[in-house]
């Protein structure tokens, strides 16, 4: 199964997908914000004409209803009411109600057939719900567990109105990630992956030729970070790879690190052995030096820990495009993981770039 769940900033109203979900009422009358938009992009006669059966009692809330989607680019509107946090009933049990509110959507759509489908941030405007933090984390594990509960595969949109919407939702799919690795195998982008694997032997390159290394070989289990040429050029490797734990720690990937000097390397260089905490509490190390950081596999290691030292990885050598990375030497039963959490974490990291440089900053090792 491939499930794609992407994360869009604009107007639900413009996308182009199979259905648009719309933050409606149990009226179904008509409003403002998404329901007043949709209405007026579907056009209104049409509008009326597909909802004149659910006229008299309306929907209950959570509940969902599909209807075409008139002049939308979508096909289909699926109408759904969450909470409506100004009553004080539905206050009481919103997180319960949002939560169904979500997973009917996706029966629905499931019952229909549908590949792709768009949801806006249900209940988060008019209807306030608060914390909105709180109501992106309910809408992103709510509809990736579904989605996996009942083995379907779904292109996924969350439209985020606002950037701080868009963070909001980013962050979230970024902890479902962490708190869910086993979703990882349903990465978005293993297909694609997977193609250019075969194409090119399980030699990966990118267009500048530019090829960086995970080594690992059988008995030790090593793997290399920063080992590439670039860095080993232009950076003080002990540095850089500081500045992405620093970074890690920051968006809560790892927990806390602590680094021991040791001068008794072969070469008479220094060596800083550095133990790592990850999200999960497991420990990983990492040995850096002047000229790379050697992190090694141990077979006790969770699969949490093997997407920290990834993640190290691909931090530390600024990685945007995942076909730039070959993973040489992986035992075969890793290289699955292995590429599903390269695809994952350089998505991740390209994204946080792209939505960084949105609010004008700019997230870099150094
Ligand atoms: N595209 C994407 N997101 C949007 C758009 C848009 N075009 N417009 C607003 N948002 P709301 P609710 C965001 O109020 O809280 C109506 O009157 C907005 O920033 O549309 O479920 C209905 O008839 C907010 O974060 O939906 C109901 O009576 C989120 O979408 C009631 O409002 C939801 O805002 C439903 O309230």
């Amino acid at each position: 199964m491939t499930r794609k769940v992407k994360v869009v900033q604009g107007d639900i109203v413009e996308q182009k997908v199979d259905a648009i979900v719309n933050a409606a009422n149990k009226h179904l009358g008509g409003g403002t914000g998404i329901d007043g938009a949709i209405w007026a992009g579907a056009g209104v006669e049409n509008v009326r004409n597909y909802l004149a059966p659910y006229k008299k009692n309306g929907i209950k809330v959570s509940e969902a209803i599909i209807t075409n989607g008139g002049n939308l680019q979508a096909n289909k509107i699926i109408w759904t009411a969450g909470p409506d946090c100004r009553n004080k009933n539905e206050r009481k049990s919103a997180v319960h109600l949002l939560t169904k509110t979500y997973e009917n959507c996706i029966d629905v759509a499931i019952a229909n057939k549908l590949t792709s489908i768009a949801f806006p941030s249900i209940s988060t405007g008019v209807f306030g719900f608060s914390p909105k933090e709180e109501a992106v984390r309910i809408a992103v594990e709510t509809v990736c567990c579904r989605l996996q509960a009942k083995n379907y595969d779904m292109e996924v949109s969350f439209v985020a109105y606002t950037v701080e919407m868009k963070a909001m939702y980013d962050n979230a799919l970024k902890n479902f990630y962490l708190k869910h690795p086993e979703s990882l195998n349903n990465s978005p982008t293993i297909k694609k992956f997977n193609s250019l694997s075969s194409k090119h032997s399980n030699k990966l390159r990118s267009k500048s030729n530019q090829e960086y290394e995970i080594l690992t070989n059988r008995s030790n289990r090593h793997v290399g970070i920063g080992l590439n040429e670039s860095t080993n050029n232009d950076v003080n490797i002990e540095k850089k790879v500081k500045c992405v734990l620093e970074e890690l720690k920051s968006i809560g990937q790892i927990k806390s690190y602590s680094t021991v000097k040791n001068s008794q390397l072969p070469s008479g260089g220094t060596c800083y052995n550095t133990t790592i905490k990850d999200s999960s509490d497991n420990d990983v190390t990492i040995d850096i030096t002047k000229n790379g950081a050697a992190a090694y596999l141990r077979s006790s290691y969770s699969k949490s820990s093997y997407i920290t030292l990834i993640n190290i990885f691909i931090r530390t050598n600024d990685i945007t495009d995942p076909s730039v990375i070959e993973p040489t030497n992986i035992p075969q039963e890793q290289m699955e993981m292995t590429r599903d959490i390269i695809i994952e974490m350089v998505d991740q990291y390209r994204n946080e770039k792209e939505s960084a440089s949105l609010q004008g900053g700019h997230i870099s090792p150094l």
